[in-house]
Order: structure tokens, then C-alpha cells, then sequence
């Protein structure tokens, strides 16, 4: 079957025009000004609407076990927000339970994603024990086509390993061909720096960012992107949230080491001041790393348009503020860390990205969908619109804005953290692999249409600085 979009204003990482993509059952066939003389089964006319790759996003955690709870949206609802947000692919994180084998999480993950999986997907391993047994079954992951391993510098007792340990993993990653990626907090300040505040009374929202301050996060960063350097083992920090982490990275990039970094779309949009909301609303933006200043959005803002950061993620991990956030109403160190992003994520960019003139529309493309799929081994089977390219497209209306709320979204989750907040654009119409998922607001697939991907071994793939400019930190 060969179906011909026609008139569309097209966009990828590096052009802008209005052309027709011309695509046969799963793969992209040719992309062009003038493929109007196409044999084709049927034709499609976007005039007035943009193409896009479809999104990727490398951060999320779907039915995620966590703090004593479970994550509301699972791969089916947050699916369904990926796909009305313009993203085809997601990246789960595989958590080990403490003491457990990376095969025993693969099974448990594998049941969870394969019957309700609504977009593709692939998985990072998490390493929260470092054992022989362990360093062994690396080289199952890589069978499994999970090439992208994430530790966390936080959360002693739960997910946190050593320095140590973490320099031996990324030995072992470098061997086989792969990236480490780092949640990147000082864990040990963080836990002394609650107990204060628990020994004092100071149990509201308010004092969960002053646990893990800024140079709390700068300081893990530029560890972990060391220990990267010694190992001559690629680095990549996760949700990356303010200038000192920001710092870092600039400092690690200029040395010419293999370092990449990663926003989310909150620490760009929310502001550190939502903690004192009345009535434990704050709860809602609880997350660790924690929102921050209006400067750190702005240095953010920055490095997301010279290039020190490459990937907009989301850490999408949603808890109900009723039933799930509240475990924590008279002490903040129990509310469930996690708010929505899937579906909110490339409007809010588009929005206050594009349009607010801080990032241009290609550079929109690069780090919610080429870049991605570069740093984890998907390119160029997603995240771009080249010949041979899976056909995940996104028709995006710009003509159609709407407001974010709980009460339309496609979370399960009885919150939204961008209640009330404009967005200018709209994914329209959705392909999957040639299959159109999506529609004006209609899903078309059933859960388990999604696929899992594999993914090669191999170093991040080079991604293309030429047109940014220079990678100074800007505040
Ligand atoms: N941070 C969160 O806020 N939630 C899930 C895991 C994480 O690192
Ligand atoms: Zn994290
Ligand atoms: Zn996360």
C-alpha cells in the first residue's frame, strides 16, 4: 500500500520546505517538492499543516513501582499521551527490584509493555546493584537490544550505587558498546539535608528542592561525566535542571569528552515557586531533581538552542495527588516523585520554544526526535524522514491551539502540572510505522499495536553542532 502525503510544510533536524512524503506499508519512500506523478494507493492533502518525524522520548517511566506506589499511567494510557503528543517511540526505564536479576526485571517489564504497549518502545537497564552476577548479564541486555544503562547518584538504599561501582560499569559498558546515563543528585547531601528538615519540623513541599540544591546536582554531574572521561565511556545526564549541572556539561563538551545532556520539558516551563502552593498543591511538581529559578530555566532554555544539551525528554511518571501524592501529606519525603510530560511535551516546546523565538522549529525536530534516536541507536529507523526511515509521521495542525487540562488529557492521572497553560499546536493525524494511529482527537490501534526495539551496540552516534553556535552558558 503506498500512500502519498501531498503539500505539506515539511520539517526535519536540518530543512524546512514544503513538499509530499510518499511512504509503501511500514517505510518512508522518498521525500521531495514534486511527487505528485507518484504511483500510490492513496493520497493525502496536508496543505496548511506541518510533517514532523514522529517524537521520541527517552524518558519515561510507565507502571513504574516507586516510593511505595506505582506510577498511574501504564503503557497503554501513557501511550495514548505519547501519541496525542505527537511521539511514536518511548523509552521505558527497566528496574531491577534490590537484590534481583536483570533477567527477572526483563520478564516483568516485557508484561507490562507487550499486551498494551500503544506506541513503539524499547528500554534502558537500570543498575541499582553492581554484582558478578550482574556485570554478567550485561551481555544479555545487549542480546535484548538494550544498549543504554541508567545509574543513579541518588536514592541511597533503593536505586543509588557507589562511585566505584559506577566506574566498573561504565569499564564493562565501554567493551560491549553503549551509553550510561546518570540521574545526577549528590545522594548523601540530599539525605543528611531532609533529615534536618524532618528533625525540625520542616516537613511541607517547601523543603523538598532545598534537599538536593543546585550544586548538589552540579556536582554529581560533573562526577559522573568524569568518571565517563577515565572510562572512556560516553556520558549522558538525565533531566538536567539548572546552570550548575548546565556548567558542567559546557566544561566536559569543551574537553572534547563524549558527555551528552538532557532536559525536560518541566524545567524549561515550571518554577520552583508551585512548592508553596496551599494546600499541599505543591505536591503535585514534587520530582527529584526539583524545579528550580527563572534562571536556570533560561540557562536551560540556552544550552537547548547552542547545542550543549541535546534531548528534551519528559521523566514522565504520573501519581494521583489523591490516593498517591498524599502518602506524603505530613512528610514530603513520602510523596511519590513524578509528574505528566508524553503528551505535553512538543506543544509546550513548539509553544514557548518556537514561537517564543528561543529555539528554532529544526531545532524542535533534533531534540525531541532525530537527537534522541541518535544518542540510543534508533537512527535512522525513527526520528527522521529519510528513505528506508519506519513512516512514523506527525501532521501537526498549527492553526488549532488548545489548553492543557486534567480534565481532557489522556493521562489516567487526575493531575496535570500544565493546567491552564495555552498551547498553539496540535498533532492532527499520527502514523506508526505506515499505520495511521491517530486522528482528530481518535485512536485507531489497539493496545499492544506497539513494537518493541531493538536496539545495536555502538557509541552515540555524532550529532551535528555546525549551525549553533557556540556552547557558552548564557546567564
Ligand atoms: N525522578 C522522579 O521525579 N520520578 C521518577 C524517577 C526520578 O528520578
Ligand atoms: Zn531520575
Ligand atoms: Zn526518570
Amino acid at each position: 500500500m503506498r500512500t502519498l502525503i501531498q503539500n505539506a510544510e515539511i520539517v526535519t533536524a536540518s530543512d524546512q520546505f514544503r513538499g509530499d512524503l510518499l511512504f509503501q506499508d511500514d517505510k518512508i519512500l522518498s521525500v521531495g517538492s514534486n511527487l505528485g506523478d507518484a504511483t500510490r494507493d492513496q493520497t493525502i492533502d496536508a496543505n496548511g499543516k506541518y510533517l514532523l518525524p514522529g517524537g521520541l522520548d527517552v524518558h519515561c517511566h510507565l507502571e513504574m513501582p516507586f516510593m511505595g506506589s506505582v506510577s498511574k499511567d501504564d503503557f497503554t494510557s501513557g501511550g495514548k499521551c505519547a501519541i496525542a503528543g505527537g511521539t511514536t517511540t518511548v523509552v521505558d526505564f527497566c528496574i531491577p527490584s534490590k537484590g534481583g536479576t536483570l533477567a527477572q526485571a526483563l520478564e516483568i517489564w516485557d508484561a507490562k509493555s507487550k499486551p498494551k504497549a500503544m506506541c513503539d518502545y524499547s528500554y534502558h537497564m537500570c543498575i541499582v546493584d553492581w554484582n558478578e552476577g550482574i556485570r554478567k548479564e550485561l551481555d544479555l541486555a545487549f542480546e535484548r537490544g538494550i544498549t543504554s544503562f541508567k545509574i543513579f547518584t541518588a536514592y541511597k538504599g533503593a536505586l543509588m550505587i557507589s562511585d566505584e561501582e559506577i566506574f566498573d560499569l561504565m569499564l564493562e559498558v565501554r567493551q560491549r558498546g553503549g551509553l550510561v546515563t546518570a540521574h545526577a543528585v549528590n545522594g548523601d547531601v540530599l539525605n543528611i539535608l531532609a533529615a534536618r528538615f524532618a528533625a525540625e519540623g520542616k516537613l511541607s513541599p517547601h523543603y523538598h528542592p532545598l534537599c538536593q540544591p543546585p550544586v548538589a546536582e552540579g556536582e554529581a554531574t560533573g562526577r559522573v561525566l568524569e568518571l565517563g572521561k577515565m572510562a572512556d565511556q560516553p556520558a549522558y545526564i538525565v533531566h538536567m535542571t539548572c546552570k550548575e549541572a548546565v556548567v558542567e556539561l559546557a566544561r566536559a563538551r569543551k574537553r572534547g569528552w563524549e558527555s551528552y545532556g538532557e532536559v525536560c520539558a518541566q524545567h524549561l516551563m515550571l518554577d520552583a515557586d508551585l512548592y508553596d502552593l496551599p494546600d499541599f498543591e505543591g505536591a503535585k511538581y514534587v520530582m527529584s531533581p526539583p524545579l528550580r529559578k527563572a534562571h536556570d530555566r533560561e540557562a536551560l532554555w540556552g544550552a537547548l538552542a547552542n547545542g550543549i544539551i541535546q534531548v528534551v525528554g519528559t521523566d514522565h511518571c504520573t501519581f494521583d495527588f489523591k490516593g498517591q501524592k498524599d502518602m506524603g501529606k505530613d512528610d514530603f519525603r513520602k510523596i511519590p516523585n513524578g509528574l505528566n510530560g508524553l503528551q505535553e511535551r512538543m506543544p509546550v516546546v513548539w509553544t514557548y520554544g518556537v514561537n517564543q523565538k528561543r529555539i528554532s522549529l529544526q531545532r524542535l525536530v533534533e531534540t525531541c526526535c532525530t537527537n534522541p534516536a541518535k544518542m540510543f541507536g534508533l537512527y535512522p529507523t525513527k526520528g527522521s524522514l529519510l528513505p528506508g526511515s519506519d513512516a512514523d509521521l506527525v501532521l501537526w495542525d498549527t492553526k488549532q491551539g488548545y489548553t492543557i487540562s486534567a480534565k481532557t488529557h489522556q493521562s489516567a492521572c487526575d493531575t496535570n502540572v500544565y493546567e491552564g497553560t495555552r498551547v498553539e499546536v496540535t498533532a492532527h493525524t499520527v502514523f506508526i510505522r505506515g499505520q495511521k494511529v491517530y486522528e482528530a482527537g481518535k485512536f485507531l490501534v489497539e493496545p499492544g499495536f506497539g513494537q518493541y526495539q531493538k536496539r545495536p551496540a555502538g557509541r552515540p552516534m555524532k550529532v551535528d553542532y555546525s549551525s549553533l553556535g557556540n556552547q557558552t552558558v548564557g546567564v
